[in-house]
């Protein structure tokens, strides 16, 4: 996979070579460029915003650097994403499809957001895709560490970048659309605080049993918008007692 993030920071994107993503850059299975928004401009200040048509507060991106930086990156197949405040919000879902695109470019916008024209012109080209959204109900100051959010959670999905696939399925957010159950690891006992007693039982049904009714019970607590989204043939037998 190519992904292309352009801003006029490039600089905040370095812990993109850290890590898990880091590791996958280095080891091919993502190539991935962080852009400078100034590179296409052509004035001497190098300016990237104007003041808005209408009135109000704030500055705007302009079309015409953005549109000179994205016909360079821009190409047919490439799906286009925008970080901003006003777009749907981010899922697991989404992450998945876009893991299986061949091209991502991601557009950083800061001050107001860019000028609309810009995702009206791509999104009416042949063969590209763009996809505005957002990662939460709460104002960043640009779309980079939205950008660094996306990167995370697609890279992750792309084949052999995690060691053990297995751990994709269980989390949270996964197919079981339930949150991650509460883990634990040695000692035992802790600050007075003890391991549950069926963790160490070695029985795997009991275990799997108690993992799924505490999935449910904290998914239940803290998001009931999801367990009411759930089919009735998500829930098993024991689920409906509960
Ligand atoms: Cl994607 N961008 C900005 N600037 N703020 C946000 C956001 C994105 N998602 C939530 N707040």
């Amino acid at each position: 996979m190519r992904i292309d993030i352009v801003s006029i920071f490039p600089e905040y994107l370095t812990p993109l070579g850290l890590s898990l993503v880091g590791k996958a850059r280095t080891s091919g299975l993502v190539d991935l460029r962080v852009h400078d928004l100034r590179d296409w401009t052509t004035d001497r200040h190098r300016t990237v915003d104007d003041t808005p048509f209408g009135g109000g507060a704030g500055m705007v991106m302009k079309p015409d650097v953005w549109g000179a930086a994205l016909d360079e990156l821009v190409t047919d197949g490439t799906h286009l994403l925008l970080p901003t405040p006003s777009g749907a919000p981010l899922t697991q879902r989404h992450a998945e499809r876009w893991a299986e695109d061949a091209h991502l470019v991601i557009a950083c916008g800061r001050y107001e957001g860019i000028d609309a024209r810009v995702a009206a012109h791509y999104a009416a080209r042949p063969g590209v895709e763009v996809s505005e959204y957002s990662i939460g109900d709460y104002v960043l100051n640009g779309g980079e560490v939205a950008a660094m959010v996306l990167v995370e959670a697609v890279v992750r999905l792309l084949p052999g970048v995690v060691g053990n696939p297995h751990s994709l399925v269980e989390e949270s957010h996964g197919a079981a659309g339930l949150l991650e159950y509460p883990v634990y690891t040695k000692p035992p006992a802790w600050r007075e605080l003890d391991v549950p007693e069926v963790l160490l039982s070695g029985h795997h049904g009991r275990v799997e049993r108690w993992r799924r009714d505490q999935a449910l019970a904290r998914t239940a607590e803290r998001r009931p918008d999801l367990l009411a989204r759930l089919a009735p043939a998500d829930l098993d037998k024991a689920d409906r007692a509960v």
